[in-house]
């Protein structure tokens, strides 16, 4: 309901209600796009439920971008598999190199055939279980992919608006790609996301559940054993089902995590305020070259991801803040991890360009003389 008031009221969703009108970029914003201004922001928390990763908070500049105004939803990628034939990380079967490059070494390499491919579904468990041991409630599936989000059976089918999942970090990279898009850097999510509640707990203002209204699909009840499902979902929920925020994007907090294009190291914002000394405004950051992730000790590479899940539970991560953090190596899909893409004039004016050029390649035989239509024989099976 929200999505559809956005899209057919635009003048609601142009620029953030705390700052400057901005020129109008050029060329014209990308359809399901809005324009983010450049400017300054507060990146980071150091409020009491702020994780170390959050600290300190620090002055960040971006430059604008548009960004897409929902998680990338199946039809979205579905149009993009159809059109290049692309298989994703889930769907093929992982070599030994790559798993045993994120093991701890020495790790026996499984008996031949056994790997297989497939991906992550979380499933509740029985009753309370210790929290710090995630392996609980995660399930690798045989079989489960984008189109199977579920697993071997399941299906895609009537959920063309909901956000695609499975999608490992390589399928979103190539995806952004195709569409004239990138992935956000964690900077220009963040600034995104804040836009309208500089400074504040949540991407809405101070409040979880202002008046009594769900502003994100997240986790209500006890996690991972018992979800009271107060705002209405229990996995995710189609794009769009709740408010947006003040630039008009909608679940940047909740519903399925979104993949962003720099790479993770826990004391990044330390390093930063060290580096730039005291007031110091960090331009245009795009994270470190390697990551160091604790929770993937062994793997070179984890990407940043943000704004929480259908799963993010008050108790356990709150990550449905917009300067929470998680991480995760590459070639990793969940069913509650997905993305979405920005994209700048100078890529967007590229993707035009391109489809110019693909459009006058397409169109080339027609410009042949050719020779009257013959009349078309009527197939059986049509009358
Ligand atoms: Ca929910
Ligand atoms: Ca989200």
């Amino acid at each position: 309901m929200f999505l559809a008031l956005a899209l057919f009221a635009p003048a609601l969703i142009q620029g953030d209600a705390s700052a400057p009108a901005a020129p109008m970029p050029a060329p014209k914003a990308p359809s399901g796009m809005v324009w983010v201004e450049p400017g300054v922001f507060t990146m980071g928390w150091d409020g009491e439920d702020g994780r170390p990763d959050e600290r300190p908070a620090h002055r960040v500049r971006v430059d604008g971008f548009w960004m897409d105004l929902t998680e990338v939803t199946n039809a979205q990628f579905a149009r993009f598999v159809e059109a290049t034939g692309y298989k994703t990380t889930a769907e093929i079967v992982p070599s030994w190199e790559e798993l045993a490059a994120q093991l701890p070494p020495g790790t026996p390499e499984p008996p031949p055939g056994t790997l297989v491919a497939g991906s992550l579904i979380f499933a509740k468990t029985p009753g309370r279980v210790d929290l710090r041991d995630y392996s609980q409630w995660w399930a690798w599936t045989p079989g489960a992919d984008w189109r199977h989000p579920k697993g071997p059976g399941s299906s895609i089918e009537g959920m063309e608006s909901y956000p695609v999942v499975h999608v490992s970090w390589f399928d979103a990279t190539a995806y952004a790609a195709w569409a004239g898009k990138r992935l956000p850097t964690e900077a220009e999510w963040e600034r995104a996301a804040r836009a309208g509640a500089e400074g504040a707990r949540y991407i809405w203002g101070a409040e979880l559940v202002p008046d009594g209204v769900h502003r994100a699909n997240i986790w209500q009840g006890q996690f991972p054993f018992e979800n009271e499902l107060a705002d209405g979902f229990e996995v995710a929920a189609p794009v769009g089902s709740y408010a947006p925020n003040a630039l008009g994007l909608f679940d940047l907090s909740g519903n399925v995590w979104e993949w962003t294009s720099d790479q993770f190291q826990p004391d990044l914002y330390e390093q930063r305020v060290r580096a730039g000394g005291p007031g110091a405004v960090i331009e245009n950051p795009t994270g470190p070259l390697r990551a160091a992730d604790p929770r993937n000790p062994y793997s070179r590479d984890s990407y940043v991801q943000k704004g929480g899940s259908f799963l993010c539970h008050a108790d356990y991560c709150s990550s449905y803040r917009p300067s929470a953090r998680m991480a995760t190596p590459p070639d990793s899909g969940m069913n509650h991890l997905g993305f979405r893409c920005v994209s700048t004039p100078a890529l967007w004016e590229a993707q035009l360009e391109r489809t110019r050029v693909e459009r006058s390649a397409s169109a080339e035989p027609s410009k042949k003389p050719q020779s009257p239509k013959k009349p078309q024989s009527v197939k059986k099976s049509d009358g």
